[in-house]
């Protein structure tokens, strides 16, 4: 590849890279539109620090090119030296106060905002909510210990509030992050218990990553962050609390699907309040919009699941079972049916729950 086409290949590796970094300002997954406090701070710090170093660039890059001109070698001048300069005292005093002043500047902000971020209020007396969230391979559980309500996957939370979480992990390290609402933390295995808050300004469904090559699956841990009025947030949790994990399905169908499922799933998967089990908490499992995180919420997909998980999501620790098609549907009509709240991802404004 030499001549013209060789000299395009930067230009041509180029347009690639733009293209691919093209998909990355997905709607609602972008820490550059921030949705929530934290990611508008995280915004602040980022576009402060990229001035700063802009600055320094084209400084740096203005003398630079300005002393390749000046000083280069001319027709009739090949043995000049310029005047050497050692040891310029004034220069010397520039160039170091200048980077210092530059780094106090970027310090300020980025002391300010971590003591902001850390933000740990007295949270019972204040009443403002809790959420205990687990991480594990390679899902997300969300305990509500005030509400005595647990979910999975679906993150509900008011807007126009911090709701604190106290993060830990089942297994190994995670990272619980929401770009467009707030910076990511880890979830630790052990007592080690890190804690963060979200506050989302708009109402909306936002997209969450693990952030933490934790195996496998680690790029399919995917959960949703669903933010609401404060009063479709009280209507939810009352739904929730209102669940009753015995209550008889209609058809005939879902009905034999309970039986199945209290015989071949219920080790593993609660329905009602829980605390983090081996299994995701399938109390709404009807209100969300994706299976296990990733699949179109379906009848079909759900079927597919049950019969083999792993095709999905390989290594995953759903296993250990044994149920024929026709358990899988019934199952599968069952679970579908537990839809108790009128407050779901599709409800809210404005939002594309479905990736
Ligand atoms: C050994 C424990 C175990 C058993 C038994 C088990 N599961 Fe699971 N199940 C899991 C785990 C772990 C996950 C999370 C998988 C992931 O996303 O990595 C899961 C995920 C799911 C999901 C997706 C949940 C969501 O929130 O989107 C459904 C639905 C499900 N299981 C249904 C079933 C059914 C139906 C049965 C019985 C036929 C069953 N499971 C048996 C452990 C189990
Ligand atoms: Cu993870």
């Amino acid at each position: 590849m030499r001549g013209w086409m060789g000299k395009l290949r930067p230009v041509f590796i180029f347009s690639v890279l733009v293209l691919f970094l093209a998909g990355c300002g997905e709607e609602n997954l972008s820490a550059l539109k921030p949705k929530g406090y934290g990611a508008d701070l995280l915004l602040d710090l980022m576009v402060i620090s990229l001035a700063i170093m802009t600055f320094v660039f084209v400084v740096v890059m203005a003398i630079y090119i300005f002393v390749l001109i000046r000083y280069r070698r001319k027709k009739g001048e090949e043995n000049y030296i310029p005047k050497q300069t050692e040891g310029n005292k004034s220069l010397e005093i520039i160039w170091t106060v200048i980077p210092v002043l530059l780094l106090l500047i970027l310090a300020v902000p980025t002391v300010q905002a971590t003591f902001d971020l850390a933000d740990e209020k007295p949270r019972e007396e204040d009443g403002s909510i809790t959420v205990e969230v687990t991480g594990n391979q390679y899902w997300w559980h969300f305990n509500y210990p005030d509400q005595e309500i647990s979910t999975s996957q679906d993150l509900y939370i008011p807007t126009g509030e911090r709701v604190y979480l106290d993060m830990k992990s089942s297994d190994v390290i995670h990272s619980f992050w929401v770009p467009s609402i707030a910076g990511k933390m880890d979830t630790n295995p052990g007592d080690n218990e890190n804690t963060m808050y979200l506050e989302a300004y708009e109402e909306g469904v936002y997209w969450g990553h693990c952030a933490e090559l934790c195996g496998q699956s680690h790029s399919l841990m995917d959960f949703r962050v669903v933010a609401v009025s404060s009063e479709e947030y009280d209507q939810w949790v009352s739904d929730m609390q209102n669940i009753d994990p015995e209550a008889t399905p209609e058809t005939a169908s879902a009905k034999d699907g309970k039986k199945a499922f209290e015989n071949s799933c219920m080790g593993c998967h609660a329905i009602g309040n829980s605390p983090a089990g081996v299994g995701p908490n399938l109390s709404n499992f009807g209100n969300r919009t994706k299976i296990a995180g990733i699949l179109d919420h379906n009848k079909e997909n759900l079927v597919d699941w049950i019969m083999d998980p792993d095709q999905f999501k390989p290594g995953n620790k759903m296993e250990g079972y044994n149920v024929s098609e026709k358990e899988a549907q019934q199952i599968a009509d069952y679970l579908m049916q537990l839809d108790h709240s009128e407050v779901t991802p599709d409800s809210v404004n404005g939002s594309s729950g479905k990736k």
